[in-house]
C-alpha cells in the first residue's frame, strides 16, 4: 500500500465515522415510567397522591438514573420500592413482597445486602411534593434483574433500611401500609433492546471496536 492512501481523506473520513459509530452511533437506551397514584388520603385532607418516576439506562448493564416527582404526599419519609408484581387488581396491595430475585435481605439502597427492589426513602417537603433524582447500580431495565412490569411502591412511613428492631425490618424496612404505587412500563427503546447477551455498556463498546478494527483490517487488505 503506499502512502498516500492512508493520508487520503477517504481514508481520514473511514476512521472518524468508525470513532462516531463506536462512541455515539451506538446507543441503547431504554427509559421506563410509572404513573404512580393512590386513594385519597384522610390523614393528608383527602388530597389524591400522584406523579410520575422516570427510569433511564443508557446502556445494557449500566446503572439506572431514577427522576421522581410525586405530589400529595404526607410530608416526611417514606420507604420507596420496586415490589415483585405489576398487577393492580385491589391496588398497591395486590403488588406483592419486595422485588427479591437474590434472596437476600432487606436493605438501603446503599446496601450491600438489600432486595433488588430496595430504594431507600423518599422524602416529601412540607408541601408535600417529592422532587428528586438518584442512580441505582442493581437495578434494571434489561436482563435478568429487570425491573419493567413490575411494581413501584411509595409506604406511608419511614423505611428503616433493615436496622430497625422491629421483626419485619429485615423483610420490608417496617414502612407501613402502601400509599401510592403503579406500574413500571416501558417509555422509550432503541434499537438494542431487549439486550440479548447480557453485556455491560463498556464491553459492548469494546467488541464494537473489534468488529470496527477488523474491518479496518479487511479494508486495507483490499487496498494492497
Ligand atoms: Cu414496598
Ligand atoms: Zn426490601
Amino acid at each position: 500500500m503506499s502512502d498516500e492512501s492512508l493520508g487520503s481523506p477517504f481514508f481520514i473520513a473511514f476512521f472518524i465515522t468508525s470513532i462516531f459509530l463506536v462512541f455515539i452511533g451506538k446507543s441503547s437506551k431504554i427509559e421506563a415510567v410509572a404513573f404512580l397514584t393512590g386513594p385519597a388520603n384522610s390523614k393528608n385532607n383527602n388530597i389524591i397522591p400522584s406523579g410520575n418516576v422516570t427510569f433511564t439506562q443508557n446502556a445494557c448493564g449500566e446503572n439506572v438514573h431514577v427522576r421522581v416527582y410525586l405530589t400529595g404526599i404526607v410530608p416526611g419519609k417514606h420507604g420507596f420500592h420496586v415490589h415483585e408484581k405489576g398487577d393492580l387488581t385491589n391496588g398497591c396491595t395486590s403488588m406483592g413482597a419486595h422485588y427479591n430475585p437474590e434472596k437476600l435481605n432487606h436493605g438501603g439502597r446503599t446496601d450491600e445486602i438489600r432486595h433488588v427492589g430496595d430504594l431507600g426513602n423518599l422524602e416529601a417537603n412540607e408541601l408535600g411534593i417529592v422532587d428528586t433524582t438518584f442512580t441505582d447500580h442493581l437495578i434494571s431495565l434489561t436482563g435478568p434483574r429487570t425491573i419493567i412490569g413490575r411494581g413501584l411502591v411509595v409506604h406511608e412511613t419511614i423505611d428503616d433500611l433493615g436496622k430497625g428492631n422491629h421483626p419485619d425490618s429485615k423483610k420490608t424496612g417496617n414502612s407501613g401500609g402502601r400509599v401510592a404505587c403503579g406500574v413500571i412500563g416501558v417509555n422509550i427503546v432503541s434499537a438494542e433492546w431487549p439486550c440479548m447477551v447480557h453485556s455491560s455498556g463498556s464491553s459492548n463498546k469494546i467488541i464494537l471496536t473489534l468488529k470496527i478494527l477488523l474491518s479496518f483490517l479487511v479494508f486495507v487488505l483490499l487496498k494492497l
